[in-house]
């Protein structure tokens, strides 16, 4: 059984890789022919892991092509992701089974309309990659992918043993949405924060006070939004990620260094969308989207 992979960029290259060289069938998707024919002459996607360079060319194609679709990885950005799945949708067959990769939330159900016949497995995601060029992955942080499936979440994919042997490490969650909420809410704290101040995710120790006004209120929208659970020990939650990842630039600030769109309306633009349609008000994280805002239309970056 093949699977494909959809945005075979940072994390959809280090999944494609790893499934490629422990022999599982994998087709990549790209775009287009001429991003295609981009790929064809870097002659496959080159991966760092550790000291560990290597070249794997795997196969691959662009939605065009006809043959059908039985297992995809969708691994572009949550505003991309939409889009991209509508380009493949006619090629998954009935039942077939979609994994989403994409950070925050909104992305998600906007996908899972797109296609009510296939399976849509949720997926929240510790592992660190980037590109240093395009087709070359580099592997910066070992973690972990949680994945989950809110419509039927005790029906565990016969896959998961195969990932886990291919060394990606997956674990299922029956409580995938309650996994998403947690990293929104961490995101939110840390990211809009790092790229306001310019710094790495340790140096936020100094802003203790601006970082527990914005837990108390990412608690009470947990709560809000059937997460109560998750609310107690938020605050201890964000300090713990910020100690144990001091040395990390956040996804968000990477992104702004590199002049890329952040993923803002999937972490803040959610979280304060959320917030409304439940009658919450949040002062600090709406002047903190305000001011990522500002900071973004500042630097030419998109504010969506
Ligand atoms: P990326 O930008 O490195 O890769 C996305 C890829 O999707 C790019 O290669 C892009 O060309 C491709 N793409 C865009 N539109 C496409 C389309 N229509 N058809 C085919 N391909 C298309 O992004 P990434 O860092 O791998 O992140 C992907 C998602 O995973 C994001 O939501 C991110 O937040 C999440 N995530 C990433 C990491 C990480 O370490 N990189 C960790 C956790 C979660
Ligand atoms: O997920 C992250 C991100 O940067 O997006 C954290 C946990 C903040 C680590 O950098």
């Amino acid at each position: 059984m093949s699977w494909h992979i959809l945005g075979a960029g940072s994390l959809g290259g280090l999944w494609a890789a790893r499934l490629f060289r422990a022999g599982i069938p994998v087709r990549l998707i790209f775009k287009d022919r001429l991003r295609l024919a981009q790929y064809r002459a870097a002659g496959g996607l080159s991966l760092r892991e550790g000291k560990q360079d290597s070249l794997y060319p795997l196969p691959a194609e662009t939605p065009q092509e006809t043959s059908p679709i039985r297992r995809l990885l969708v691994a572009c950005k949550a505003y991309d992701a939409e889009d991209a799945v509508a380009a493949v949708a006619s090629r998954l067959i009935p039942g077939a089974e979609v994994v989403l990769l994409q950070n925050g939330i909104g992305s998600q159900e906007r996908v899972v309309e797109r296609i009510p016949r296939a399976r849509c497995i949720l997926a929240s995601s510790t592992e660190g990659a980037f590109r240093e060029s395009d087709f070359s992955i580099v592997q910066a942080g070992k973690g972990h992918t949680w994945l989950g499936d809110p419509a039927h979440p005790d029906h565990v994919p016969e896959w998961l043993d195969e990932l886990n042997e291919a060394d990606i490490p997956v674990q299922w969650s029956i409580e995938i949405m309650g996994q998403l909420w947690r990293k929104l809410a961490i995101n939110c704290a840390i990211n809009p924060l790092t790229v306001l101040h310019k710094c790495r995710n340790g140096e936020l120790n100094a802003y203790a006070g601006e970082i527990k006004a914005l837990t108390l209120e990412l608690g009470a929208l947990l709560e809000a939004v059937g997460h109560g659970n998750l609310a107690p020990g938020l605050q201890e939650a964000v300090l713990a990620v910020i100690d144990a990842t001091a040395d990390n630039t956040s996804s968000m600030l990477q992104d702004v260094t590199h002049g890329r769109r952040t993923e803002i309306s999937f972490l803040l633009g959610h979280a304060l969308q959320e917030a409304q349609r439940h009658g919450l008000k949040l002062g600090a994280l709406e002047q903190l989207h305000r001011h990522l805002i500002d900071h973004l239309e500042t630097h030419g970056l998109p504010v969506d």
